[in-house]
């Protein structure tokens, strides 16, 4: 099989794979509909995949991962660079060394009595410049399958790798799916991925988080390039104005809403465009701009709460060729539920663990069970979405006006402000927080900084970073203008002062006017004041037309409050500590500022 591979790099590394996990057979996936039949049946066969109803859901299928096995393990997570000092304070860190001697004899022989899957993949169009390959093996036939939707997947890889030697080389086995065996490394200097002891798409679909933010994240940095935690839309306005936006959140903060955002009722004539949804590559132009990819080609998406309310073109999306994993299952008529449905719950099903389960069942506090997972996914074609951007396969990306960034606050930050300039902008991502609320989890208050949503993910020291982002806005002579948003704003009962969901176009709308203003937008002009922390919208500057939102609300939503906002400053040097003298000092400059502006 692997004779047949004429690329001697990939044929010399997979050799060595081999020896290593000891695979009964081994299978190079091409990418084809046989291919994709044969390997479904075999997983139904085993109950990997249970079929849906393939009148209601075509070519929709169901998976449940172990129970200890449903989300990315952080503290399994590991940067393995030669240089601790490179992996930064807050990332776990292994030398390479220990990292293969540990985790290699896990892989040892892993693959006995399995078949090795090779899986050869482009992230980002095809032929695009800026796109990347990526060559993961693995034992699991629902990778497989997850990979063919979240990747341009097969021969095409291939024949676009040609002989070059610029592939990531990603190892992934279930080993025998124990916590205490599970490990996700990344050896950024090698191109390198190592995961070992999980089946939960964010720590084995390799291209994702591991590719795509902690191995691209450090790739960028030498290349000249930014690999980001953030969704990419088009908003098109009543004249057919395409304005292009990047937005960074917090996980499980509403990006894929965002980016599949149906206008309201009363903005007439506003489209929106999706790009991506989770990640993107963002490279300078010639003409001095920043042009976006999403290096994707599908959507692994959070469940719950999803329904034709908050998001239809995510509902319209998963009706066919996705696959569903941890929700609830209707054994009668094979089909799906999750909290938040727009049906009601099926009577008797299946929950996410496999046990019979019925709406009514509580727990032993007398709380009602969770017929799904909280993190159950779909993974579906980007293509498949109602309003995928004609551009969203564009070779060259899309030219990017603004970066938002965003955080859960339930006081604080203002609906929307934009930053004075570059550097301010990147000290308004670096700064960036979600509050959990007590709906959430009951701790009220608790902050977790969360720097450009990429904590979790950027693949080399963070104060590194920080700079990096501060030398990059030096490049561009036409950057993105950056701005905050926060759809989360309480009032003092702990009602939420904005109705979120589309009427956030509102906002993206002030956004949107901001970059297009003939008038220089770094000066207030006459929609926005300038305040302490940057811009924020007059009043009357906000499209309220058609919306139900007292006067009183929305200067509460616009407003900056000098005490919350000292605490603030506060709140961050705690945070920047872990830095130390790493901390570019540009950021300090900002927090002092801030603090000075705040009197
Ligand atoms: C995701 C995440 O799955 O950010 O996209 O956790
Ligand atoms: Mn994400």
């Amino acid at each position: 099989m692997l004779e047949s591979i004429a690329n001697q790099h990939l044929k010399g590394w997979l050799d060595g794979v081999v020896v290593l996990l000891k695979p009964d057979s081994v299978r190079l996936c091409d990418g084809s509909e046989t291919e994709k039949e044969e390997l479904t049946a075999q997983a139904l066969k085993t109950g990997e995949l249970v079929e849906l109803n393939q009148e209601k859901l075509p070519g929709c299928y169901y998976h449940r991962t172990a129970s200890n096995d449903v989300a990315r393990t952080e503290h399994l997570t590991f940067i393995c660079t030669t240089d601790r000092q490179n992996a930064g304070p807050t990332n776990n860190w292994m030398s390479p060394e220990d990292a293969k001697a540990k985790v290699g004899a896990l892989f040892d022989g892993a693959m006995k009595g399995r078949t090795m899957y090779i899986m050869p993949y482009v992230m980002g169009p095809i032929g695009s410049p800026y796109a990347k390959i990526g060559v993961e093996v693995t034992d699991s036939i629902y990778v497989v399958l997850n990979m063919r939707i979240m990747t341009r997947m097969g021969a095409k890889a291939l024949e676009m790798l040609g002989d070059s030697n610029n592939f990531n080389r990603g190892m992934h086995s279930k080993g025998d799916l124990s916590v205490d065996r599970r490990f996700i490394l990344h050896f950024p200097e090698e191109n390198t991925i190592w995961s070992i002891g999980s089946g939960y798409g964010g720590n084995v679909l390799l291209s994702k988080k591991c590719l795509s933010l902690r191995i691209a994240s450090f790739l960028g940095r030498k290349e000249g390039w930014l690999a980001e935690h953030m969704l990419i839309v088009g908003i098109e306005d009543p004249n057919g104005k395409v304005t292009y936006v990047a937005a960074a959140f917090p996980s499980a903060c509403g990006k894929t809403n965002l980016a599949m955002m149906v206008p309201p009722e009363s903005m007439k004539g506003y489209k929106i465009w999706t790009v991506g949804d989770d990640i993107a590559w963002m490279n300078i132009g010639k003409d001095g701009r920043l042009y976006a990819i999403n290096p994707e080609n599908g959507f692994f998406g959070v469940v719950p709460g999803t329904n034709m309310k908050t998001n239809p073109n995510a509902m319209l999306t998963m009706q066919k060729n996705t696959i569903y994993t941890n929700v609830v299952l209707n054994p009668e008529d094979k089909t799906i539920w999750w909290e938040g449905h727009d049906e009601s719950a099926p009577e008797k099903a299946l929950d996410w663990q496999g046990n019979e389960w019925m709406p009514e069942t509580l727990d032993a506090d007398g709380k009602k069970v969770k017929g799904a997972h909280p993190n159950s996914r779909f993974t579906a074609p980007a293509s498949q979405c109602p309003c995928i951007s004609p551009n969203w396969e564009a070779p060259e990306g899309v030219p990017i006006s603004a970066i938002i960034f965003g955080g859960r606050r339930a006081k604080t930050a203002p609906l929307v402000y934009q930053s004075r300039d570059w550097q301010h902008g990147v000290y308004v991502g670096a700064t960036m927080a979600s509050e959990r609320t007590a709906a959430q989890y009951g701790k009220q208050g608790e902050l977790r900084y969360d720097p450009m949503a990429m904590l979790p993910f950027c693949g080399y020291n963070m104060a590194e970073y920080f700079k990096y982002w501060l030398e990059f806005g030096k490049r561009m002579t036409n950057p993105p203008k950056i701005f905050h948003v926060n759809w989360f704003r309480q009032g003092d009962g702990g009602n939420f002062l904005w109705p979120g969901f589309g009427e956030n176009l509102r906002a993206i709308e002030w956004v949107v006017n901001r970059c297009n203003m003939a008038a220089d937008s770094t000066k207030s002009g006459d929609n926005a004041d300038e305040t302490s922390i940057g811009f924020v919208p007059k009043a009357s500057a906000l499209n309220t037309s058609g919306l139900e939102i007292s006067q009183e609300n929305l200067a509460e939503l616009l407003r900056v409050d000098k005490e919350e906002w000292l605490q603030e400053v506060e709140n961050r040097n705690e945070f920047f500590k872990q830095f130390g003298e790493d901390l570019p000092k540009e950021i300090k400059e900002e927090q002092e500022k801030l603090k000075k502006n705040l009197g």
